[in-house]
């Protein structure tokens, strides 16, 4: 019972998230999920990416509570749209399509989708997105793909962020990349810190790449 109650429950996501994936493509959106436990420096990584691509850059934000991201990305010239999921602990696709219904980035922006800081559920609810990329701040802990499998396994792209601590936090890379590589064998890889500014070329480039590939539908 409980097995068909969740396929119905996830069958039922996925089509709606095929509802927010048409919307990016008629709009020309390449859409991102961000997906990283709180703190791991997912807005930081946006801000990052703003200053550093040629193309336009948009925000949904999705946070239990606050506007805090939201206001900072705008004050930045960052168009950004808030979602408050009232303490949920995951964006849901309906959610980013009412959020659509108000919210129009330019055409051929990058619309980075800033789901709520959680590793487990963020995982399993699609939001029709063109890339899924989970982030993680070396301050968490190498042990996390062992913990966390199911978001490693289907990301297109892994950041490892605040390489500038790595040091100071003992974060073990080898025991890091044993954990990764045991969910995929070819995932991409992108260690940076948004604060030094290490890394940041190599990942806006992978990033450039691919969201070309998508606007020429390559
Ligand atoms: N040392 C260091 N600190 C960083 C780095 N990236 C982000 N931070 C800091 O980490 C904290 C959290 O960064 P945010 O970008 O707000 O992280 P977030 O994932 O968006 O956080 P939530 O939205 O609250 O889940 C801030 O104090 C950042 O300045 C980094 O590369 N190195
Ligand atoms: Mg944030």
């Amino acid at each position: 019972m409980k097995i068909e109650v969740e396929q119905d429950l996830f069958s039922k996501e996925a089509e709606l998230a095929e509802i927010n994936r048409a919307i990016f493509r008629e709009r020309g959106l390449c859409a991102l999920n961000l997906l990283a436990g709180p703190g791991a420096g997912k807005t930081s990584l946006i801000k990052a990416i703003a200053a550093m691509v040629d193309f336009p850059v948009a925000v949904i934000e999705g946070d239990p509570a606050s506007q805090i991201d939201t206001d900072l990305l705008n004050s930045l010239g960052i168009p950004a749209f808030q979602i408050n999921t009232e303490g949920g602990c995951h964006l849901e696709a309906e959610m980013v399509t009412r959020a659509l219904a108000e919210f129009r980035p330019a055409p051929h922006s990058l619309l980075v989708i800033e789901n709520v800081g959680n590793l487990i559920c963020t995982a399993v609810y699609p939001l029709g997105e063109v890339l899924r990329v989970v982030m993680l701040g070396v301050s968490e802990g190498d042990d996390k793909p062992f913990k966390y499998p199911d978001i490693f396994q289907e990301a297109d792209a892994v950041v490892l962020n605040k390489m500038d601590l790595a040091a100071h936090v003992d974060f073990d890379k080898n025991r890091f990349y044993d954990g990764v590589r045991r969910l995929s064998e070819s995932v991409p890889v992108f260690e940076l810190s948004c604060k030094s500014g290490e890394g940041l070329p190599e990942w806006t480039a992978w990033l450039t790449q691919r969201a070309a590939e998508y606007w020429t539908g390559a």
